[in-house]
């Protein structure tokens, strides 16, 4: 039978009624098994050594069709349904995203796992079911709120197992349960794993008024949420309780592994490798030497394997982010962890005495990053700036003593989903122009190099563009009841919300914009100011920039005048899906964080890929995208990494200086404060914010401000002359190779892994 007969069949056969009268909601149920069936049977490729990839986070979105695109299913599918009436994008659209992350850190790994399957490496992703995810964004009043995510259907991608673990904690035991969503390659018949360990006690009704539970109840609590709230002790020890929980389940997944096949446990490290994506599962250390002291291996030897087996990846170079845990609180969840740990700190000591090397300091605090990096033998960071500063400035004292173990894994992303899956348009001409090579391999994109003065070519690019903005204009009117005009720039922010990020500069920038306006400046073409992301929920000055932006949002889209020529758009609740939908629809993608704070920034890429051109500082892999297209063709600003670096060191930044010396900056801040704004919004929080602007300024907004202006009416000017952004946007598209998650997974085995 040939595919799309095979594919009407199982429809037929799994709807209630005729395919043409079916809901999408039963025809996306019914997609979910047919692909759950032509995956069935598969395995993971079978080989002497495997990688346990350990995250708190895995942002996987949405996955059917992604899935189709692997299995070569998406078209064919899309045909059948067609000719009943109905649209695959549409039924795409009711699978609920799985809410399994926050940001850069877990959509990282979740495109490794596509990368590892693809390029045929046995790997398995190990983190925690959380029910209700992060938490859901709620705007109201101009505020953010949350809600609990609930995202887990009883038909969805997960697979119950019949696997379950003890974890014993202080007090008491939990047994896990454990689901597995099958993770596909492109074009590969083998599947790897990803196991999401659960416990079969959580009960749900004890969570009220939002996100707010009782956190002592571990039994019922430990998978509700991610990054519960940690502001006081319980839930501190809950966050312990997590990572504990996640560790510990991993430790046993690869021991019955390691026995299944016979291996010897003074062997781990021949047949598994670690790779822990930040210090959240860092507690993997001293629970594996425990379990090999359990098999009667010497501490001493178990230490040793460990550290053969376990690789740490650091994502940030802020030190208010490196995790360390009072070694009290571990006394109380894990106590048979603390003696390892101790052991572990003394030995540390004994052959480095300095105290900033040391594990546990002296207030009995346990610096997780420490003990990966003692403890590990590959420390990598993720962009060529950011493990520079690793080296070289943050980890200088332990570069010192393991030069060897340092080394740099520029980021990546997978093309299905950020080219091949969001953007239909774009691929199809890309494979009709230049050959569908590119989609093996990345690095062929760069033939299209060879267009940049075809006109013809040039042209095309921009009507796809349209279609995308279009498309997203649609979008936006249906889902946030706003019109955003075609003919206008879609300048777009989209990251969590962080003060290092600066929102709240663009904010300033839109200030600056909207009191031109005012005064008679009128910007050449409309701007759609387009943001979204997540505050931390305790995260006060995060919340803040929410607040002003939304205040801005409320002011500018009602003024007639102005909104003729500016609009923002804050898109609540920014998830995977969105970013889908707003990547290719984007002109400008603003990177714009303080030079030496992101570490890398996966955003970037995604939008180079999809045409459109940076603005942004020389931070993260900001500058290995300037490095490939040239200064030409992206938009830098703003002081660089070194000054930067240097004004921590001699405290020398003074932002009232610039406030008070410069008009642009001055009349930009004092609006925050303005009665059309204190009209809108909470001047208790408008107030903190410009106090902290022009007092503090952590992240130097203010510095930058100018320099930022100058880049982006830079830009906008540009934008005027089609031809000439066009290719801009075709360089950027052709050297996005670089920036495949293959090449960047492809580099983790080389040089870490080593599997095959
Ligand atoms: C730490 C302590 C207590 C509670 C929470 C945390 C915590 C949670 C999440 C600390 C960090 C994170 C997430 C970090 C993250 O997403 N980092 C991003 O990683 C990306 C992938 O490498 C980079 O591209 C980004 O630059 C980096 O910010």
């Amino acid at each position: 039978m040939d595919v799309k007969s095979d594919i009407k069949q199982w429809l037929t056969e799994h709807l209630q009624v005729p395919i043409q009268e079916a809901g999408n909601k039963d025809i996306y149920y019914a997609l979910l098994l047919y692909v759950k069936n032509k995956i069935k049977g598969r395995t993971a490729l079978h080989s002497q050594k495997k990688v346990y990839y350990i995250s708190s986070e895995f942002l996987i979105g949405k996955l059917l069709g992604n899935n189709l695109i692997n299995l070569s299913l998406y078209d064919d599918v899309s045909d059948v349904l067609a000719s009943h009436g109905k649209e695959l994008s549409e039924i795409e659209e009711v699978e609920p995203e799985p809410s399994l992350g926050n940001g850069g850190l877990g959509r990282l790994a979740a495109c490794f796992l596509d990368s590892m399957t693809t390029l045929g490496l046995p790997g398995t992703g190990i983190s925690l079911n959380y029910h209700y995810g992060l938490f859901k964004q709620k705007f109201s009043n101009n505020l953010q709120n949350e809600e609990p995510n609930p995202w887990i259907e009883d038909t969805s991608w997960l697979n119950k197992c019949d696997i379950s673990y003890k974890v014993d904690f202080d007090k008491f035991s939990l047994n896990s349960v454990v689901y597995e969503i099958d993770i596909t390659g492109y074009h590969t018949q083998h599947i790897n794993k990803l196991c999401l360990f659960d416990i079969g006690s959580l009960d749900a009704s004890i969570v009220h008024d939002g996100i707010i539970f009782d956190k002592t109840a571990i039994n019922k609590n430990l998978t509700l949420f991610l990054y519960p709230d940690d502001s006081d002790e319980a839930g501190h020890l809950l966050r312990i309780a997590q990572q504990y929980f996640m560790v510990s389940n991993a430790a046993s997944l690869i021991f019955a592994e390691m026995e299944a096949n016979n291996y010897s446990f003074n062997d781990l490290h021949k047949h598994v490798v670690i790779q822990i994506n930040d210090t959240h599962p860092t507690l993997v250390i001293p629970e594996l030497i425990c379990r090999l002291i359990e098999k009667s291996i010497v501490i001493e030897d178990a230490a040793e394997i460990v550290a053969k087996t376990v690789a740490y990846t650091n994502h940030t170079i802020l030190a208010e982010a490196l995790e360390k845990w009072p070694l009290k609180y571990l006394e109380k969840v894990v106590p048979a962890l603390v003696d390892i740990i101790k052991y572990l700190d003394l030995a540390v000591k004994r052959k480095y005495p300095a105290s900033d090397l040391a594990i546990i300091d002296t207030n009995n605090f346990v610096h997780m990053a420490r003990l990966d990096i003692h403890y590990s033998f590959s420390v990598n960071g993720v962009a060529a700036l950011h493990t520079d500063i690793l080296k070289h400035s943050e980890l200088a004292a332990f570069h010192k003593i393991y030069p060897t173990k340092f080394n740099n894994k520029t980021n990546g992303i997978t093309f299905r989903r950020w080219l091949m899956h969001c953007n239909a348009e774009l691929t199809s001409y890309l494979s009709n122009l230049i050959g569908p090579k590119f989609k093996q391999d990345a690095l062929a994109l760069k033939t299209l190099n060879t267009y940049s003065d075809d006109v013809l070519v040039l042209n095309i690019l921009q009507e796809i563009k349209q279609i995308k903005k279009q498309q997203f204009i649609d979008y936006a009117k249906a889902n946030y009841n706003i019109k955003l005009s075609a003919n206008s720039i879609f300048d777009v922010q989209i990251k969590r919300i962080h003060e290092y990020k600066r929102q709240q500069m663009n904010a300033l920038y839109i200030i600056h914009k909207y009191l031109e306006i005012k005064s008679g400046i009128y910007p050449k073409r409309p701007i759609s100011f387009i943001f979204g992301g997540k505050a931390a929920p305790a995260y006060k000055i995060a919340k803040h920039i929410i607040h002003l932006l939304l205040c801005l949002q409320q002011l500018i889209n009602n003024d007639d005048k102005v909104s003729r020529y500016i609009k923002i758009l804050f898109v609540e609740n920014y998830n995977v899906g969105v970013a889908e939908k707003l990547i290719p629809a984007a002109d400008i993608s603003e990177q714009i964080s303080l030079a030496s704070k992101e570490a890398s920034g996966t955003g970037n890429m995604k939008f180079m890929l999809n045409g459109a051109l940076t603005i942004g500082t020389m931070d993260g892999a900001n500058v290995e995208i300037a490095e490939l297209v040239g200064l030409d063709n992206i938009y830098i600003f703003g002081k660089d990494s070194k000054t930067v670096m240097e004004l921590y060191q001699t405290c020398g930044y003074k932002p009232l200086d610039y406030y008070n010396n410069s008009n642009v900056i001055k009349q930009a801040v004092d609006f925050i404060k303005s009665p059309q704004l204190l009209a809108l919004g909470q001047e208790e929080k408008l107030t903190e914010l410009f106090n902290e602007l022009i007092n503090k300024d952590w992240f130097m907004s203010l510095i930058d401000l100018v320099d930022y202006i100058r880049a982006k009416d830079q830009a906008f000017a540009d934008y005027e002359n089609k031809t000439d952004w066009a290719r801009k946007c075709l360089i950027n598209i052709a050297h996005a190779g670089y920036f495949s998650s293959d090449r960047t997974i492809a580099e983790y085995n080389k040089e870490i892994w080593k599997l095959k």
